[in-house]
C-alpha cells in the first residue's frame, strides 16, 4: 500500500535517482491541492451511503432480474451482500483518493475479486452498471454539481481531482471485466 509520496520514493529509488524535477513538482501541487483533496474525501464519504443505496437501487431498477428467485441479489442475505460490496468499494476509492494512489485499492479490493464473483455468480455486467452509477454521483459531490446537495464552499476548480476519482471507479470495472 503506498501513497503519493512513497510511490515516488519507491519509483525514484529503483532507478537509483534522487527525487527531483516533474516528480517533485507534482508532489507540490499534491500538497498545494491537498485542501480540495480533503475536501473532495469528505464530500463522498459524508454522502455515501446515499450514494450507494442511489446506485444498487437504480441498478436493480433497470434490472427486476436481480431480485427475482435465481438473481443475485434474491434473498436479503444476498441484497445485503450487495450493499455491503458497494460501500465497500466506495471506501476504498476513498482512501485512494486521499492518498492520491490507487495501490490501496488495487490491493485490498480488487486483488481476486473478479473470481470471487465468479464463483459466486455475481453478474459483472450489473455491477459495473452500480460502480459507473456511484462514479456519477462521486464526481458530481466533488465538483459540486449535485442539484440536491450543493454546499458552500470557495470558488475552485476541482475538475482534476473529479477525474483522478473517475479513474478509481475506472480500475474497479477494468479489475472485474
Ligand atoms: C475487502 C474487500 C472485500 C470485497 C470486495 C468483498 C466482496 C465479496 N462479495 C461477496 C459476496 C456477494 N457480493 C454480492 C454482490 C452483488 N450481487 C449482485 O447481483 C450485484 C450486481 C452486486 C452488488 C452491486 C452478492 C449478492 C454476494 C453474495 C453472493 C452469495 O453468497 O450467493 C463475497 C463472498 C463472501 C460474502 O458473501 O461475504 C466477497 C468476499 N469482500 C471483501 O472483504
Amino acid at each position: 500500500m503506498l501513497d503519493a509520496f512513497s510511490r515516488v520514493v519507491v519509483n525514484s529509488d529503483s532507478k537509483a535517482a534522487y527525487v527531483s524535477g516533474s516528480d517533485l513538482q507534482a508532489l507540490k501541487t499534491f500538497i498545494s491541492e491537498g485542501n480540495k483533496r480533503l475536501d473532495s474525501v469528505n464530500y463522498i464519504v459524508s454522502n455515501a451511503s446515499c450514494i450507494v443505496s442511489d446506485a444498487v437501487s437504480g441498478m436493480i431498477c433497470e434490472n427486476n432480474g436481480l431480485i427475482a428467485p435465481g438473481g443475485n441479489c434474491y434473498t436479503n442475505r444476498r441484497m445485503a451482500a450487495c450493499l455491503r460490496d458497494g460501500e465497500i468499494i466506495l471506501r476504498y476509492v476513498s482512501y485512494a483518493l486521499l492518498s492520491g494512489d490507487p495501490s490501496v485499492l488495487e490491493d485490498r479490493c480488487l486483488n481476486g475479486l473478479k473470481e470471487t464473483y465468479i464463483a459466486l455468480g455475481v453478474p459483472n455486467n450489473s455491477t459495473i452498471r452500480a460502480v459507473n452509477i456511484m462514479k456519477a454521483a462521486s464526481c458530481a459531490f466533488i465538483n459540486n454539481t449535485a442539484s440536491q446537495r450543493k454546499v458552500e464552499v470557495s470558488d475552485g476548480d476541482c475538475s482534476a481531482l473529479a477525474s483522478e476519482t473517475a479513474s478509481y471507479f475506472d480500475r474497479v470495472t477494468a479489475a472485474i471485466s
